[in-house]
């Protein structure tokens, strides 16, 4: 079912050899960009009926308002299953915890006497928040986007959720639920690339957001791409990843299970274990069978998913080389399956999350381990990080400095503009001495 790829023997390649070597779904959002570019521009052009329209043609309802009623709110979390209730509210408590300890505060450098640097943290004012509502309904995923915008002290929190055909053309109830139960009053049913757009220009009924974070398909992908330089987007989020670096103590039936939960998310989503043990390796092989045939999305999601040329199981000689391959791989989640786990993982540079020893799979992390689950996917764990606390502020450095200490540093100022032929940088110090100002009296 699912494929190898046998890196033993030789000394691995270095860099970007390497990294061609591993499975990857193809993710193609340049291409995708040309398609949603019509919904962007009608969505400027036409606000609300543009939104209108869309939620008819691609989610089959017509809309009296993309504006979800206070009522439907209250009316979600009234008849929301209580088991269901309290999962959240675990979930949201969680993760208030980790976040909260990531707000930054300000820090004053004094760089000599009378001349400081402050650097202070501010929170963008406004931001649109999108939780697919296709293939995927994903209540969690609201909890992973709003906690870290609130823990940011961010003031206007706006959520948009595709309309359901089924109840009504509002956003699926889980999601709405999980609005009320996070405070999240400001929400929209509108899908995919005109959710973006709704956000990125505004409309008659939704003010324009600052940034545009959430998790989506290859369209939402694609609008924050269209719309980057406009607004601020947390990343362009890829079908999911699981990588496991395992060796041979590590429980087959364990590890098949995790490659399959990833694998349940999307046709598309990448299960990769790479493991220096062949018996490992043909006890996970013989597990998975079983295991995929006793689950509920097999041949929409999990079977395209684990025999898709994005999955594989990478045999590599030993954990210094699977260590190589998972930094290679950069995966959106890695699990450390391994002897010394804990050591082994703080040995990893590039991953979304990473996940230590039998006791931590990635549903784990997914649902209530606190960690966020809105990671780098693609590669992109290499230079990005998850979404967080962080990435809803601005970092402003403020200058502070007296005569005396610009007087200090003027003739440093007034060579390094002279180099890059710029004088009127210079010229801009020197005025404040009275030195020779050309052009001045
Ligand atoms: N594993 C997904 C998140 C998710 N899983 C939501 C379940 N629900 C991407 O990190
Ligand atoms: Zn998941």
């Amino acid at each position: 079912m699912i494929s190898r790829i046998d890196l033993r023997g030789d000394a691995l390649p270095e860099g970007p050899a390497l990294r061609d070597l591993l499975p990857r779904a193809d993710f193609d959002v340049s291409a995708a960009l040309e398609k949603v570019r019509p919904i962007c521009e009608a969505v400027h052009h036409r606000g609300d009926a543009a939104l209108i329209d869309f939620a008819e043609k691609f989610d089959g309802v017509r809309l009296e308002s993309v504006r979800v009623p206070a009522r439907a709110l209250s009316d979600a979390l009234a008849n929301l299953d209580p088991a269901v209730r309290a999962a959240l509210e675990e979930s949201i408590r969680r993760a208030r915890l980790v976040h909260r300890a990531q707000r930054r505060t300000t820090h004053t450098t004094q760089v000599v006497p009378g001349g400081s640097v402050t650097e202070k943290w501010v929170p963008v004012d406004r931001v649109g928040l999108y939780a697919p509502g296709g293939r995927s309904v994903y209540p969690s995923s609201v909890v992973m986007n709003v906690v870290p915008a609130q823990e940011a002290g961010v003031a206007s929190i706006a959520l948009a959720s595709p309309a359901q055909a089924g109840f009504g053309g509002l956003p699926h109830p889980t999601i709405l639920a999980a609005c009320a139960l996070l405070g999240v009053d400001e929400v929209y049913a509108a899908g995919g690339a005109t959710a973006v757009a709704m956000f990125a220009h505004g409309t008659e009924s939704c003010p324009p957001a600052d940034m545009v974070t959430g998790p989506g398909n290859i369209w939402v992908a694609a609008a924050k791409r269209y719309f980057t330089g406009k607004i601020g987007i947390d990343a362009e989020a890829g079908p999911t990843e699981i990588a496991i670096l395992a060796d041979a103590g590590a429980d087959p039936v364990h590890v098949a299970s995790d490659l399959i939960s990833q694998a349940e998310h999307d046709p598309l989503a990448a299960a990769v274990l790479v493991t220096d043990s062949v018996e490992l390796a043909e006890a996970v092989e013989k597990e998975l069978e079983p295991q995929v045939a006793a689950t509920r999305h097999i041949d929409d999601r999990i079977v395209p998913a684990l025999t898709g040329k994005q999955s594989a199981i990478v045999l590599v000689d030993g954990i210094e080389e699977g260590l190589r391959v998972v930094d290679a791989y950069g995966a959106e989640h890695l699990e450390i399956q391994t002897a010394d786990a804990a050591a082994v993982a703080d040995r990893v540079r590039n991953a979304g999350a990473i996940f230590i020893g039998p006791w931590a799979p990635v549903s784990l992390g997914d649902y209530a381990a606190g960690s966020n689950h809105v990671l780098p996917t693609g590669g992109c764990a290499c230079h990005s990080s998850g979404l967080s606390v962080q990435s809803f502020l601005r970092g402003i450095h403020i200058v502070d400095y007296s005569k005396d200490a610009l007087a200090e540093v003027a003739h440093h100022v007034v060579t390094l503009a002279e180099a890059e032929d710029l004088p009127a940088h210079g010229a801009a110090v020197k005025a404040r001495f009275g030195w020779k100002v050309p052009g001045s009296k």
